[in-house]
Order: C-alpha cells, then sequence, then structure tokens
C-alpha cells in the first residue's frame, strides 16, 4: 500500500508524479521531494519557493522540512535567501547527527559549500504584489498578513516506511528573520512511519502555540484514525485559543497512517490533496461547519 497527501490545491501535479513514482516501487523520501519540488518550481505559487511572495523589505525568504519516519530524521532550513530548492537543502541536513536545522546565512553558506544550485527567487509578478501592498498598507490600513499557504506532505510508501516535507514562504510581509511553524518539528511537520504523519498550513504564529502535527500523530498512536485525530485536535486547539486568546487564526492539517488511511482538520474553507494505491488521485475540499470539519471531493 502506498499513499501522499497533500496541503491546497498547488498540491496536485506534485503529488500525481509522486504517486507514479511509488506505484513503481520508488521510497517516500525520494517521491515527497520530487511532489515538493514541483510546487517550489512553479512561478504561479506564491507562497511556496520561485515566485514566493517576500518579507516586508522586498526579500523571498524561505522555509523548509524533511523528516523521515523510520529512523526519525529530520532536517530543516528557515529564512533562507536566492537558492532554488529548499527542501533539497532541509533533506540533505536530515542526514547529519549534528546541526541539521540551520537559519539565515548559516544555512545560505551551507547550501553553497554543498553545491546546491543558487536562484533569484523574486518574480516580477511577486514584486508586482509587494509593492502594490505596501502602497495598501499606507493608504488603506490594510493588514499586511493576509494571504499564505505552505505545502506540506505525508508520504507512505509499499516498503512501509513514510515522510513528511513542507515548504513555504511564510507570511506575506513578515518581519526578516520571522520564521512560522513549517520547519518546526512538532508544529508543522511529524512523522513516526511506526505510526503515522501530519503536517500544517495556515497562521504559523498559531500553530506553533498547540504542536498539532505531534499531536495528531500521538492521537494516532492511542489507536484514533487519521479522520478522528485531525478533527479532534482541529477542534480542541481552536476552542482553546478562541478561550484564552479571543483570536484563532487559520489552520489545517492533513494526516496519514501508516495503513495509508488518512485525514483532514480545518477552522477554514481548505483543498487539499490525497493519492493511495486504492482510491486513485482526488481533489477535497474541506470546511468548518458548526465547530466541526467537514470535508467532500471537489470535481
Ligand atoms: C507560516 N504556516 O509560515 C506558514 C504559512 C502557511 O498557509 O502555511 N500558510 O506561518
Amino acid at each position: 500500500m502506498w499513499g501522499i497527501i497533500g496541503t491546497w490545491e498547488m498540491a496536485l501535479e506534485g503529488i500525481k508524479k509522486a504517486s507514479s513514482l511509488l506505484e513503481n516501487g520508488d521510497s517516500a523520501g525520494i517521491a515527497i521531494i520530487e511532489a515538493i519540488k514541483n510546487v517550489e518550481d512553479n512561478p504561479s505559487y506564491t507562497s511556496v519557493g520561485y515566485g514566493g511572495l517576500p518579507n516586508e523589505n522586498g526579500e523571498v525568504e524561505l522555509d523548509a522540512a524533511f523528516m523521515d519516519g523510520s529512523n526519525l530524521s529530520f532536517g530543516a532550513v528557515a529564512g533562507i535567501k536566492n537558492f532554488k530548492n529548499p527542501i533539497n537543502i532541509a533533506k540533505e541536513l536530515s542526514k547529519s547527527r549534528f546541526n541539521i536545522f540551520l537559519v539565515g546565512k548559516g544555512a545560505e553558506s551551507f547550501a553553497e559549500k554543498s553545491g546546491f544550485e543558487k536562484k533569484h527567487m523574486l518574480t516580477l509578478k511577486a514584486k508586482k504584489v509587494w509593492e502594490k501592498r505596501l502602497k495598501d498598507i499606507k493608504e488603506k490600513n490594510l493588514s499586511p498578513y493576509a494571504g499564505h499557504d505552505t505545502v506540506g506532505m505525508v508520504c507512505l510508501d509499499k516498503y512501509k516506511n513514510m515522510t513528511a516535507a513542507t515548504s513555504t514562504s511564510g507570511l506575506f510581509m513578515k518581519k526578516e528573520g520571522r520564521v512560522g511553524d513549517s520547519p518546526m518539528p512538532g508544529s508543522g511537520i511529524y512523522v513516526d512511519s511506526k505510526i503515522g504523519g501530519a503536517t500544517a498550513t495556515g497562521l504559523g504564529e498559531d500553530i506553533m502555540k498547540g504542536c498539532i502535527s505531534y499531536e495528531t500523530v500521538r492521537l494516532m498512536e492511542e489507536g484514533y484514525t487519521p479522520q478522528e485525530a485531525a478533527r479532534i485536535i482541529t477542534e480542541k486547539f481552536n476552542r482553546k485559543l478562541m478561550d484564552r486568546r479571543g483570536v484563532a487564526g487559520a489552520f489545517s492539517i492533513v494526516c496519514m497512517n501508516k495503513q495509508g488511511q488518512w485525514g483532514v482538520g480545518t477552522n477554514v474553507e481548505f483543498p487539499f490533496v490525497v493519492s493511495t494505491e486504492i482510491e486513485g488521485t482526488k481533489v477535497y475540499m474541506a470546511n468548518f461547519k458548526n465547530n466541526k470539519t467537514v470535508y467532500k471531493e471537489l470535481i
């Protein structure tokens, strides 16, 4: 049995590619990286990799993480500039015993020394959006932070190994050096091949307060199905944020267990993509209705 689940519709092409790799017997490590790279390389997606929206200074700073659920190896970069595929660098770091999570200049010099491909990641389109937002913030008193999507995936291969990976440009108009949940183990990403994996997307500042990827995996370990685990964590955490802070940022989780069963939890409208050996590739739309996650297949 193989399977892969990913956040947002932008994951579709990459997931299709990963599915054929998994079907042909490639590993979850290889398949997930191909899927994430597909999103990083597409300039029409303005929240991941090339074409990602910049920070308030107009610079694209990227976060990415990779986790191997078989040995719990983890690697991540944050706030990295001018490298084409941050996910490749995160995967490389996951092979090390020490220094597995590098930020900013340190991440860049590691990437340069290791020979990773450099690229100026700000597209003309992203620059125009940034310029317009600067103007709107000044003239219309608009919030600078609206609009942000991370690609996160969890993958299971035929050999029962699981991986998880994330890649994002983070919050549009973020402060220089700001890091979200996506590269943080337990918050934006977690996987254990003996249980399952989860990944989150949404407002990193809030997601970090609940370590919701780890919590979802923990509930699966306790015997909950992925759908129950994702739903319970989402409802509980949303309530907690509302009770304690009076406000809850948008967040969503997707997860998969070691049998290839999957789940979704969200407090907003949230499309996601799943492909398994049994059900093929499908796009779903999840929603938060009466404090519960509901979802349906998109045609
Ligand atoms: C962050 N969680 O940096 C990311 C952004 C995101 O949907 O996923 N948005 O906070």
